[in-house]
This record gives C-alpha cells, structure tokens and sequence, in this order.
C-alpha cells in the first residue's frame, strides 16, 4: 500500500495535486503538509499538517513515523520573486531538494518526485521546439537551482538507487489556487482580471511565446510519470514537457472571441527579460515514447474552461 507525502500542499500545484491522488490512493493515504494551511478541501478530505521541509530532523521523522514510500516536493522560490532574494531563493530551493534527497536515501520513500521548470533553459538555447538535450546556460537565480536540482536528482538516482523523477513544467495554468511570484503568472492573472474588471495589463510584451498548460494536464502527466515503469524510463533528470505555447496576444484574443469588450495594456517589468530567456515552444517527445506524456487541453478548451471555472469562483 502506498503512503505519499506532498510537500507544498497548498500551492498552485499541491492543492489540485493531493485531491487527484487521494481519488487514486484513497483519503487517509494521502498526507498533505506545507508552511502555510490549505484550502478547505484538502484539510476536509484527509491528513494535513504543518511541516517545514527545511527542518530535515522533522522531515524525516514524518516520513519514518507514517511509513511514507513517495514523496512530491512542490516547495519552491519562483523565477520572479526569486530574482529579488537571489542568495534566499536558492539556499530555500536547495535546501528543500537535498533535505527531500536525503530522506528518500534514509528511508523507504524511495520514490521521489520533484518539479523542474522550462526555466533551466538560457538565452544560448534554441528557442523553438526546443530538444531534450541541448545547451543549458541559464541565467536566472531559479533556473540555475532548477538545473543544479536535475543533476542531483540523477546523482542520486543513479548512487543511491533514489527512484528520483522529475519533469520541466511550462508554465501552469489552473483556477483554484493562483500561483504566486512566476513569470507565467499573467496567463492565469489575466482570467482573473478579465472577470473582475473586463481589462488587464500584462507584464509581459504581446508577442512573447511561452510553453504553458492546464493544471489538469499537468497533474495527469506527473502522476502518470510517478506511475510508470522504472525500467522504461531513459532519463533520471527530468523529461520536456510541451503544453501549447501562445503569447499574450494571442491568449487576449482567445478571450475576446468570448468577452469582446475585454481590453489589454502592455507594460512589461523585469520579468520580461527572464521570459526572453526561456525557449517559445518545446520538443517533449522523448516523455511521449518513455512513459506516454498526453495533453488534452488546446487553447480554445483551454479559455473556455478557465472563464467559466473563474467566473464560479469569483461568483
Ligand atoms: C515560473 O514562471 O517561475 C514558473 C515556471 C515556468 O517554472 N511558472
């Protein structure tokens, strides 16, 4: 019987991540922590408690005390809000993977998932469709602990015998919790705006490409990873994972085909820079022939579900 550990539970990922596993692992098998307390649904629906990933002690008596065999860190400094505490963001991105690492090689949860990012990629690699295996120069604070992490992740794995997984996130699209310091965020932000006020000004310039896709995607994909057969996978690092690239633009008018009074400004910020130095769009068939990566959600099933889904919740 498994017993999983999601650390970051009430995040933008962790909070729709802990509901789908506890349909699939039952409620009681499903323990969710993080620093701050969840939405309702998850502190109803099953185990929560406040546990700081940072404290190793405390972490790995968790993980002995409730026979823990998987762990999902999700706890992580984004690329914008990192770039404004350089030296905190990565000493808090580290220190949550190696602390999760360490315990994974100390215990029986063996099975480690930890989330990369399109952000280990840097202005030097090729922008579009870009491959697998390429260059990697990043040059922001979060990239650089996104692929320092990648190759932990592999060491481990490959030293230890952690079963370690790991896939490159594009930007996350979702409705119930929103995101907070990225530099993908206008893409949900926008949605929020476009309900609230009919108008919304983007951080980012219009014509700035970026990989992104909807939360459920990103959710089926992960736990079909941490679900596929070990020997089939050919990378212990972490696998590309395409989603639909569009830019604000481009998502703007996929809004006013449905709000047609809905109006956009452009003031792009300091995360502009960071954005320019990520690919456009990305090759992720290596995860469709290993272990069967498939999204579901194309751009205009994409806005109509986040318009409807935001307007319930903001009703
Ligand atoms: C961010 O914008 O920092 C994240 C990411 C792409 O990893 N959403």
């Amino acid at each position: 019987m498994e017993k999983i550990l999601v650390i970051g539970s009430s995040g933008q990922i962790g909070s729709e991540l802990v509901l789908a596993l506890r349909k699939i692992y039952g409620n009681n098998n499903v323990f969710a922590t993080d620093i701050k307390q969840p939405p309702r649904e998850i502190r109803e629906s099953g185990p929560f408690q406040i546990l700081d990933v940072l404290d190793y002690n405390n972490l790995l008596h968790f993980v002995v005390r409730f026979k823990i065999t998987q762990i999902y860190n999700l706890a992580a400094v984004l690329s914008g809000n990192a770039e404004k505490i350089p030296l905190q963001a990565w000493n808090i991105n580290m220190k949550a993977l190696m602390n999760t690492l360490e315990v994974s090689r100390q215990s029986d949860a063996k099975k480690l998932f930890w989330p990369s990012s399109i952000a280990v990629f840097g202005p030097t690699t090729p922008r579009y469709n870009t491959p697998q295996l390429t260059v990697m120069e990043p040059n922001t604070v979060y990239g650089i602990s996104k692929l320092a992490g990648e190759r932990w992740g592999e060491y481990y794995c490959k030293r230890y015998g952690v079963d370690f997984r790991s896939v490159r996130y594009p930007g996350l699209i979702s409705y119930k919790t929103e995101p907070g310091g990225g530099t993908t965020d206008y893409a949900v932000e926008i949605f929020f705006e476009a309900i609230k006020k009919g108008k919304y000004e983007s951080f980012l310039s219009e014509n700035t490409a970026l990989p992104m896709m909807f939360m459920e995607d990103a959710i089926n994909n992960t736990i079909k990873l941490m679900q596929a057969d070990g020997d089939k996978l050919s990378l212990r690092s972490a696998y590309n994972m395409a989603g639909i690239s569009f830019t604000p633009k481009e998502l703007a008018e996929a809004i006013q085909k449905r709000m047609p009074e809905f109006k956009i400004t452009y003031k792009p910020d300091f995360r502009q820079a960071i954005a320019d130095s990520w690919p456009a769009s990305i090759d992720d068939s290596t995860a469709q022939n290993d272990w069967g990566l498939k999204t579901q959600y194309h751009l205009d099933k994409l806005v109509d579900t986040m318009l409807e889904k935001v307007a319930e919740k903001l009703k």
